[in-house]
């Protein structure tokens, strides 16, 4: 598996498992599955509410710990400096690991202390009412501990990145964004390899499987995209192995959710194909700079957040 080289040295696989919204019950399955298919690098988050089966997964694998990628997110009710590292150990404590290969915060969004989801306008904190930069600090002590190798972002715009760097002790590593052919990242890419941060790219395949009230009637869906039928047709390869290698041919990590056996090994095997020149410069026509999950589920009525001011 190709891998990327993070600021640590640490080298992280460029293709893991999804496990959002995966269902309760099936994800242990799913994850021994895919490591017996070959994945190495698995993204989890404490909002997902399966971290104890994954960790129930590693724990029957019989791999080295050195040899697994593990990330986790730190949720969006923890940004308090203090809530940090209990945050993490709990996050540790369901994966059954001493320590986060990576770990990210989720969405720069802050909610009031034990809000997972939140009902009301009033549940969220605006953006300056906890330092985001003392988060950082937070982790970066978690790192001095031991407890997580590297660190990065989630959802967080160019201009959010830059305010954590301008403080920051150590660099943020990973920037972790939703990406695929209607929302290619152009801006983010290149900002990336300024820094030599690493893109990874959420909702590869579109996230078909997001909730519903996070789907609109219009919204474009890779599978039945005829410009992408078509070529993957050409090249006797799946739309989804499509996506997938023309993401990873332009040095973004992708972490796409199957808990189908089939369908983990076939976006496994994405990483052995390459597209030609030609191929990936059709690709390219595809973007709409089109957020299917656009965070609008933070713009409850009198939150602080608006499209603005969370993207911006
Ligand atoms: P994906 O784009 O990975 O799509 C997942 C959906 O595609 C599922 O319904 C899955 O169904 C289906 N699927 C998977 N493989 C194939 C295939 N080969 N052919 C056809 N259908 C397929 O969406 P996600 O939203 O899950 O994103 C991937 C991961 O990114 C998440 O699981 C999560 O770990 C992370 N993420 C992070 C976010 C963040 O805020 N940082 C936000 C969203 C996601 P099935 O399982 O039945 O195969
Ligand atoms: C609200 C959680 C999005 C998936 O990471």
């Amino acid at each position: 598996m190709k891998k990327y080289i993070l600021h640590s040295g640490d080298a992280m696989p460029a293709l893991g498992l999804g496990t959002w919204r995966a269902g309760t019950g099936e994800l242990r399955e799913a994850v021994l599955s895919a490591m017996s298919v070959g994945y190495r690098h698995f993204d989890c988050a404490h909002v997902y509410g399966n971290e104890a089966e994954v960790g129930e997964a590693l724990s029957l694998a019989s791999l080295d710990r050195t040899d697994l990628w593990i990330t986790s997110k730190l949720w969006n009710n923890a940004h308090t400096p203090e809530a940090v590292k209990p945050a993490l150990e709990r996050t540790l404590t369901d994966l059954r690991l001493d320590y986060l290969d990576l770990y990210l915060i989720h969405w720069p969004v802050h909610l009031v202390p034990h809000v997972m989801y939140p009902q009301k306008g009033d549940e969220l904190l605006a953006w300056d009412a906890i330092v985001i930069q003392e988060t950082w600090a937070a982790l970066e002590e978690c790192v001095a501990q031991g407890l997580i190798r590297n660190i990065g972002l989630s959802n967080f715009s160019i201009p959010k990145i830059e305010a954590i760097r301008a403080s920051a002790t150590i660099a943020p590593s990973v920037s972790q964004v939703e990406l695929h052919p209607y929302m290619q990242q152009h801006a983010m890419k290149q900002y990336c390899d300024q820094h030599k941060m690493i893109l990874t790219g959420f909702a590869p395949l579109g996230s078909a499987n997001r909730p519903a009230h996070q789907i609109r009637p219009n919204d474009p869906n890779i599978f039945v995209d005829e410009t992408m039928h078509a070529m993957a047709t050409r090249l006797g390869i799946t739309v989804a192995q499509l996506a997938l290698s023309w993401a990873l041919q332009r040095g973004v990590s992708v972490i796409p959710k199957s808990t189908n056996r089939v369908r983990l090994k076939e976006n496994f095997l994405s990483w052995k194909i390459t597209l030609s020149a030609e191929d990936m410069e059709t690709m390219a026509q595809l973007d709409q700079k089109l957020r299917l999950l656009d965070g609008s589920h933070w713009m409850l009525e009198g939150s602080p957040y608006t499209m603005e001011n969370l993207w911006g």
